[in-house]
C-alpha cells in the first residue's frame, strides 16, 4: 500500500491535501508535510483546512499561510485526505469528490475507510509517522522543513512522546527527522512555550472548577461562556486544559466541558492507561483514540455534567 501510494504520487500532476476541521498538531504537520514534499516535486498543489484561521501556536511554521478554501473551486487528480476519521469532518463535498482519487491516511481506530485507497495504521503514534513511511519508502526527498512539519505532527500527538501510542518506531523517526536537521527545542518553544497570559488567567478558573468523581478515578472540569468572556479568550486558547484534570492523582479518566456556543459544550476526554474512553465519546457524537477522545453535548452546564458522570458510571 506504501508502494502504491509512492505510485499515486509519482503519476499524477495536480493533488489537494486535507485534514480535520479544529485541526491540531497532526492535522496541521502532517497537511503541511505532504504539501511540502509534493512542493519540492513539483506538483500541483493546495492545502486546505475547514477552519480558519489556523491556531495561532503554529504560526512558525513556514507555509502556515498556505491554507486556504479551494475544494470546489480547483481540479484536481487526487485528494489526500490526513487525520481524518469520518469525511464529515473535513467538509469536502461529496460531488467534489466524484472523478476523483481519494487517499485516506489515518491512525484512528474510528476510521470509517471512506477512501478510495485507505492507508490505516491504527499503531502509528501519528499520522505523520505513517507519511515518513511513505517519504522514506519511496525515496521522496524529505527536507528539514517537510522534517519539522512531522516531528510537530508526532510531537502533539505522543503529548510530547509521553503516551501509550509511543513506541521504538517513534523515536526512530524521530532520530531520522532531527538527521534531517529538526531543532527540537526551536519546534518545542514554539509549540508549549509561547501561551498568552490570558490564557493562563483562563487555565487559572478551569483549575478551579476541577471536581472528582468515584472514589477519584473521574476527574471533571469546565468552561463556561462566562469564563470566555471575562478572560477576552476563545476555544482556541483552551488547547491541552483537559490535561490537567486527567492529571490529577489516582484519576484514570480527566474531561474537559467547554462551553463553545451557549448550551453547547465540546467534550475532551482523556485517559490515562486502562480505561478505553473512545466508545464513550462515541455516545456524544464523537470518536477518537482509546486514550484520547471528544465529542458534543447539548444541554445546561449540570446536564452535561450528569451525562458525564453516567457515561463514566463504570469507574464506580
Ligand atoms: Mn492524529
Amino acid at each position: 500500500m506504501i508502494k502504491k501510494i509512492g505510485d499515486i504520487i509519482k503519476n499524477n500532476s495536480s493533488f489537494l491535501v486535507v485534514s480535520h476541521i479544529n485541526p491540531d498538531g497532526d492535522a496541521i504537520g502532517s497537511s503541511l508535510a505532504m504539501y511540502s514534499v509534493l512542493k519540492d516535486m513539483g506538483k500541483e498543489v493546495y492545502l486546505e483546512n475547514p477552519t480558519k484561521p489556523i491556531p495561532q501556536v503554529y504560526s512558525f511554521l513556514e507555509d502556515y499561510d498556505k491554507f486556504e478554501l479551494v475544494s470546489n473551486k480547483k481540479n484536481v487528480d487526487v485528494i489526500f485526505i490526513l487525520d481524518v476519521a469520518e469525511i464529515n469532518r473535513c467538509a469536502i463535498d461529496k460531488n467534489y469528490t466524484k472523478g476523483k482519487l481519494v487517499v485516506n491516511i489515518d491512525h484512528h481506530k474510528t476510521n470509517t475507510d471512506f477512501g478510495d485507497i485507505n492507508l490505516i495504521d491504527k499503531d502509528a503514534a501519528a499520522t505523520g509517522c505513517i507519511l515518513w513511511s511513505i517519504f522514506e519508502e519511496n525515496n521522496f526527498i524529505v527536507s528539514k522543513k517537510t522534517a519539522t512539519y512531522l516531528y510537530v505532527s508526532i510531537l502533539t500527538d505522543t503529548g510530547s512522546f509521553r503516551y501509550a501510542s509511543t513506541t521504538p518506531r517513534t523515536f526512530k523517526i524521530a532520530s531520522k527527522l532531527l538527521e534531517k536537521g529538526v531543532e527540537p527545542w526551536f519546534v518545542a518553544y514554539n509549540v508549549y512555550e509561547t501561551r498568552l497570559l490570558k490564557e493562563l488567567k483562563l487555565l487559572g478558573l478551569v483549575l478551579e472548577t476541577l471536581e472528582t468523581y468515584y472514589e477519584g478515578k473521574l476527574a471533571v472540569s469546565y468552561i463556561t461562556r462566562d469564563m470566555f468572556i471575562k478572560t477576552d479568550t476563545t476555544a482556541e486558547n483552551a488547547e491541552g486544559f483537559v490535561n490537567f484534570a486527567r492529571s490529577v492523582r489516582g484519576a484514570e479518566v480527566g474531561v474537559l466541558l467547554r462551553e463553545d456556543e451557549p448550551g453547547v459544550f465540546k467534550i475532551s476526554i482523556r485517559s490515562k492507561d486502562r480505561v478505553d474512553v473512545s466508545e464513550a465519546a462515541g455516545a456524544f457524537g464523537g470518536g477518537g483514540h482509546k486514550n484520547a477522545a471528544g465529542g458534543t453535548i447539548y444541554g445546561t452546564l449540570n446536564q452535561a455534567e450528569q451525562k458525564i458522570l453516567e457515561a463514566f458510571s463504570f469507574l464506580g
